[in-house]
């Protein structure tokens, strides 16, 4: 490999041996760009790439909120501002119990590849907190977004910085921080997050985006084979907001997911989650719940449940994880290859273990796609979310949904172009991320050291 890339490579793995999700993202980004680098030895004179791996800012700040009960908690909130080479920071923000520097960093890494990809001009970030909203009621969630959004509001806006949602972070969550934020600034600054409701600027379709987006690329991917989505099974992890509209557009297009999952365990439905909108609209409610268990659809609609379980011994035609960060291991990942699974279709923000996601792409039969390229859609709608608030008018449902589609099919193009042109042929992981860094590093280039 590149020496420049290896370089870097080692001393952010002896710098940060404190945030493994961090380092594995570097490793895998930056070994994918090693045949650039070699082209470009003009990037290692500006040390291209060590700037690259360093966020432009990150701070944490604290966020306090009281309970039904008049108890005070504390917890921390981050932002991590990583690249705006492109254009202003974008990203989610997260509340999960387990957030930390090493999660968000990942994040914001991936984060500013994928925005790239979209070919609009949003820049990289990330944020959350490590608050648990499991079992929280209506009012508590939104005394602790207002007390999140007060410590925040200074820091973002329309072209410096537009968080959205993530794990944790639904069209609720956006409703009260954006009201703490026009509330705070005493402006109609809609343009500052992205995920809203309708009634405020939100855009048709951003709910369904990233599931949505995801099944359009794979319909790319298919259309490569040579087949076609109709009649095929797929086993995903999760039952969020991006697992249910990967099951509305696999129940429009004839496609059958068995499985769902979460911290419970996996449900299998041998007729399809995709099969009734019953079923589909029901994975709304589960959420809406917030007690984040996938059981309940079992007790609902009698099929089996498997405690403790993940879905990935179950044989499919495409594997899509939508859950969470390293749900996919190397010995789960042995299980879907023993399986003949054709299709791993990463979805979640980085489902797969390093070591399991080169065994996968090694699979003779198995085509890999990457997260950052196939969970594009949802940040790409979120652009255009930003693009109808700036224009101050609202696109119809069949506009987004055409811009949406087109944009998948390129980012798969793209992404199939920049492989072919290193000699990697139809390496969809390594051409996602050559794609997506050419353009951050030439903005970066471009703008002179800093
Ligand atoms: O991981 C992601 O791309 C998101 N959580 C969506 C980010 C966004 O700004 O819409």
């Amino acid at each position: 490999m590149n020496a420049y890339v290896s370089r870097v490579i080692e001393a952010v793995k002896a710098k940060y041996s404190h945030e493994p999700e961090f380092v594995q993202t570097v490793e895998e980004v930056l070994s994918s760009v090693a045949p650039m680098i070699d082209q470009h030895p003009e990037y290692e004179k500006a040390d291209l790439l060590t700037r690259m791996v360093e966020p432009e800012r990150m701070f944490t700040f604290r966020v306090v909120w009281t309970d039904d009960q008049g108890q005070t908690h504390t917890n921390t909130g981050y932002r991590c501002q990583f690249n705006g080479a492109i254009g202003p920071y974008k990203g989610g923000l997260r509340f999960q119990p387990n957030v930390n520097p090493s999660i968000i960093k990942f994040l914001g890494f991936e984060q500013t590849f994928k925005n790239s990809l979209t070919g609009l001009p949003m820049g990289g970030a990330k944020g959350g907190s490590d608050f648990d909203p499991t079992g929280r009621s209506d009012a508590e969630i939104m005394r602790f977004c207002q007390s999140f959004m007060t410590a925040l509001y200074r820091y973002i806006g329309p072209d410096v910085d537009v968080p959205a949602g993530d794990m944790g972070v639904g069209g609720r969550e956006i409703g009260y921080l954006f009201g703490q934020y026009r509330r705070l600034k005493g402006v109609w600054e809609n343009g500052v997050l992205t995920g809203k409701g309708l009634s405020y600027g939100g855009s048709l379709n951003r709910p369904e985006a990233t599931g949505y987006g995801a099944v359009y690329y794979l319909l790319e991917v298919l259309k490569h084979e040579g087949e076609t989505i109709d009649g095929k099974t797929i086993a995903i992890s999760g039952f969020g907001n991006v697992a249910w509209g990967i099951c509305k557009k696999a129940m429009q297009l004839g496609a059958k997911v068995v499985t769902l999952s979460g911290p419970d365990g996996y449900i299998y439905d041998p007729d399809g989650v995709s099969s009734s909108e019953e079923k589909v609209n029901y994975m709304l409610e589960m959420r809406n719940s917030g007690r984040n268990r996938v059981q309940d659809y079992a007790d609902k609609f009698g099929v089996q449940f498997y405690p403790g379980e993940k879905p990935w011994g179950v044989k499919a035609d495409i594997i899509m994880p939508a859950a969470m960060q390293n749900d996919v291991n190397m010995e789960q990942a042995k299980r879907i290859a023993a399986n003949g699974v054709k299709y791993y279709i990463e979805v979640a923000n980085m489902p797969t273990t390093n070591d399991a996601l080169y065994f996968l792409m090694e699979q003779p039969n198995m085509i890999v796609a990457p997260s950052k390229a196939v969970n594009a859609g949802g940040v790409g709608v979120s652009g255009l979310e930003m693009s109808q608030n700036s224009e101050r008018l609202v696109w119809t449902a069949e506009e987004v949904d055409e811009q949406l589609h087109k944009m998948m099919i390129n980012i798969h193009k793209v992404s199939a172009e920049a492989a072919e042109a290193y000699g990697l042929g139809y390496n969809l992981v390594a051409g996602a991320n050559l794609a997506g860094f050419q353009k951050v590093a030439t903005a970066m280039m471009e703008q002179g050291t800093f």
